[in-house]
This record gives structure tokens, sequence and C-alpha cells, in this order.
């Protein structure tokens, strides 16, 4: 939970792959998009290595991340290293961009129908429209319309040709629902009094809030709520001064028994934990997956699933806190495995549960990425604060979103 109001968060921004063969133009046109020296451009196939993410306003999209790609057809070993890297930018990717840049086109279809299998808006170029005499040029956009069925945009990094009337086609494209989703959900609305209680303990960043809380404090703001926000030791105290129970209260996970115990009888209670897997993953899922702690033994073996590289504090809620309450319980020959940042095994088979934390770090499609592996291997998976309020026998007094 290492993000901060001040730097770049990512998990939150419309995320656009560029993808293409090497030499195709991919970051001459990223750099000619954002008006940016983005990338760097050379005559040299191969010149982007690991994919570079560029956080920037777009107008009339909003807040994006461009992500430039290496090629295609990457060779050797090296290659297949870039083709992993690929592949991670394109499971984060919600809306692509596709280059193409000559009559051969099968790795191109063949990512065209990746995305497209996984519902995400696909925008086919051909690249580099200044090279190209007009009759090859018409005859290379009515190729490319016919094979992917798709509209096609022609664009030139060197003339400018085609940006102004890409981006406009992207805010067009947007993923359906984009933007429309609420971490709160219909649980309250304007009038009503939320409470926040949000620790800023050893974990939280020195003068500054982690995202969940920017974010759902902005919702509520958005919506017109009346806020307050209290840590943990003020929570009492803000409750007497009230004069009305709060209709919800939303509290950091880590305290949940404790708000529970002394919450009013009439306030709902959640967590943002709870909020955010309903927000960037799948609730039912999760919920399903948290009752399958209840059949763990002594030999089984859980992965814990951690998005923040962050150096790891005394009582670390995935390293430490989670893990002991299992073992606390199963015993202590349970078996955990913890991987962080994009680590994600390929083969979640030896596992008898997966639980994957908040994901502030990461944008929807990515965490929706993994629990679909989850769902194919038929592994349960569940989250952080879903794992901590059904531990502690709480969940069932949980407030969905
Ligand atoms: N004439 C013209 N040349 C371009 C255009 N876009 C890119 N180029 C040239 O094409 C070459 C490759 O461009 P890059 O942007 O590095 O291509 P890339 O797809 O990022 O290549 P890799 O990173 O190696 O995969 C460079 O020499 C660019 O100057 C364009 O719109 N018009
Ligand atoms: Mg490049």
């Amino acid at each position: 939970m290492a993000v901060t109001l001040n730097e770049t968060p990512s998990g939150n921004r419309l995320h656009i792959g560029i993808f293409g063969k090497t030499n195709s133009g991919k970051s001459s046109f990223i750099n000619a998009f954002s008006g940016q020296k983005v990338s760097i451009v050379a005559d040299v196939a191969g010149t982007t290595t690991d994919p570079v993410y560029k956080a920037m306003e777009i107008y009339p999209l909003g807040p994006c991340v461009l992500i430039d790609t290496a090629g295609f057809d990457d060779k050797g070993e090296l290659g297949a290293l870039r083709i992993e890297k690929t592949e991670l930018a394109a499971q984060k990717t919600e809306l692509a961009i596709i280059l193409f840049c000559e009559e051969e086109m099968k790795q191109e279809m063949k990512w065209y129908h990746y995305f497209k299998e996984k519902n995400t808006p696909v925008i086919p170029i051909l690249s580099k429209t200044d090279l190209y005499m007009p009759e090859q040029r018409e005859h290379l956009i009515e190729l490319i319309r016919k094979t992917t069925g798709e509209n096609v945009c022609p664009v030139s990094a060197a003339t400018g040709e085609g940006i102004r009337e890409l981006k406009e086609l992207l805010a067009r494209k947007l993923p359906e629902g984009y933007g429309n989703r609420m971490i709160t959900g219909d649980l309250i609305s304007a009038d009503d009094l939320v409470m926040l209680v949000m620790p800023q303990d050893i974990q939280a960043p020195k003068g500054r809030l982690i995202l969940p809380q920017v974010q759902t404090l902005r919702e509520l703001l958005d919506k017109k709520c009346l806020v307050m926000s209290v840590t943990t030791d003020q929570y009492l105290a803000a409750l007497k001064v009230l004069s009305k129970p709060p209709k919800l209260i939303i509290t950091d996970s880590q305290v949940f028994s404790y708000v529970y115990e002394h919450k009013p009888q009439r306030s709902m209670l959640t967590s943002f934990s709870v909020l955010f897997a309903a927000y960037k993953g799948d609730l039912p899922y999760y919920i399903e997956g948290a009752k399958a702690i209840d059949s763990l033994t002594a030999d089984s073996r859980v992965l814990i699933a951690e998005c923040c590289t962050h150096a790891p504090l005394k009582e670390d809620i995935g390293r430490v806190k989670i893990p002991r309450m299992l073992k606390k319980r199963f015993g202590e020959t349970l078996k955990v495995d913890l991987v962080s940042g994009t680590d994600y095994p390929e083969d979640l088979t030896p596992y008898d549960l997966i639980i994957q934390c908040g994901a502030c770090m990461f944008n929807r499609k990515y965490v929706m990425y993994r629990i679909d592996r989850a769902k194919k291997q038929q592994i349960p998976m569940t989250n952080y604060g879903i794992t901590i309020a059904h531990l502690t026998g709480i969940l069932e007094h949980v407030s969905l979103p």
C-alpha cells in the first residue's frame, strides 16, 4: 500500500497499449501522440526493450497511461523476455492501438484477436503514412479494414497527420462503462453521513494518504455526502460528538473487529478492502474464495499475491498478519508463498487458495486477468480485507457495495 496522493498512481488511469512490429514506428507514434519525448526512436529493430509507461492527461480522454512496447518479431533469448514484458503490458491494456505497416500482418492479427477475445477495444493504425504513394496508402488501408473489420486510422508521426482524429476516436472507443464504476456503489447517496476510520500508522506514507482513501474521499465529496475522517484512536470520541449515527462507516480492515464491536447498531459497516474488492475485482468470487478458507488444513498451500514492491515493514499485512492468522487456525505447517509486484505464477494448481492484496497499484483489467486465470484453473481466490473479515467472523455483518 505504498501509492500516495502526490505520486503518479496508475491504478485508476485508462491504460492505452501500443503494439506493432519492430520498427513499425511505435515509439515515434507515442512521442507524436503525447507531444513529448517519451521513448527512444531509432532506425534499428528492437530499440524499445522494456515497455515504457507514461502517465499523462489527454484531452478529451482524461488521465491515461500510454504503454510503448517492444516489437513482436523479437528473436532469441532476450526476445523471449521482451515478449513476456509485452504480454504483461497487454494484460493491463484497456484500449489497444495496433500499428500496421505492411501487407504481411500475421502477428498484428494474432494480437488483434487476443484483445478482441478479452473485449478490449482495438484501433488499427496504418503508420508512417507520409512514406506511401496515395494508391498504395489506400490499398493498405482497405486491406487492414477488410482483415480486421474496423475503421483504420492513418497516422504519421513525422507530419502529425491523424493524431487529433485518433484522440477523438479513442474517446469514442472507451471500454464499456469506463469511468462509471463507483467505489461505494449505491450504499450511500447525497447528504448521508459517512465516517472513515483511517489509521495513519507506520504503514502509511509520511505526510500523505494512501490511494484507496484518497479515491474514496473524492467520490464521497462528489456524491455530496457529509464525510468525517478519523484515526482509530479518535473513533469513539467522534461517534460521541455526532448528533446521529453515521449511515455508513468505512474502515481500514486492520481494525475491522474493533470498529465493528463499537459501531452504533444502525450504522452500516464496510472496509476499504471490501469496497476495492468489488471496484477492482470480482466480489462474488472473492466471497466464495473466503469460504474456501474453512476447508484449509495444516497441509494446505496458500499463495499471497502482493502488488506493491514496498520494503516490508514490521507487522506487514501480507507477510506477517495474514500468514500468522492462518497458521494459528490451521497449524504451523500450513505453507504460505508470497509473490510481489507483477509476479504471478503461470501454474496456480499447487495452491488451495490465492489471497490477493487490494491492488491499488493495478488497474481493474489486470486484476480481472489474475482472477480469470485462477477461475480457469479452478483455484479459489479472495483478497486481504475479505480474508480478515472472514477470519474474524464479521464478513456476514459487512455491507457490500
Ligand atoms: N517517415 C517516417 N518515419 C517514421 C515515422 N515513424 C517512425 N519513423 C522512423 O521509423 C524508425 C523506427 O521508429 P521507432 O519509433 O523507433 O519504431 P518502433 O516501432 O518503436 O521500433 P522498436 O522499438 O525497435 O520496436 C525510425 O527511424 C523513425 O524515425 C513516420 O511517421 N514517418
Ligand atoms: Mg520503440
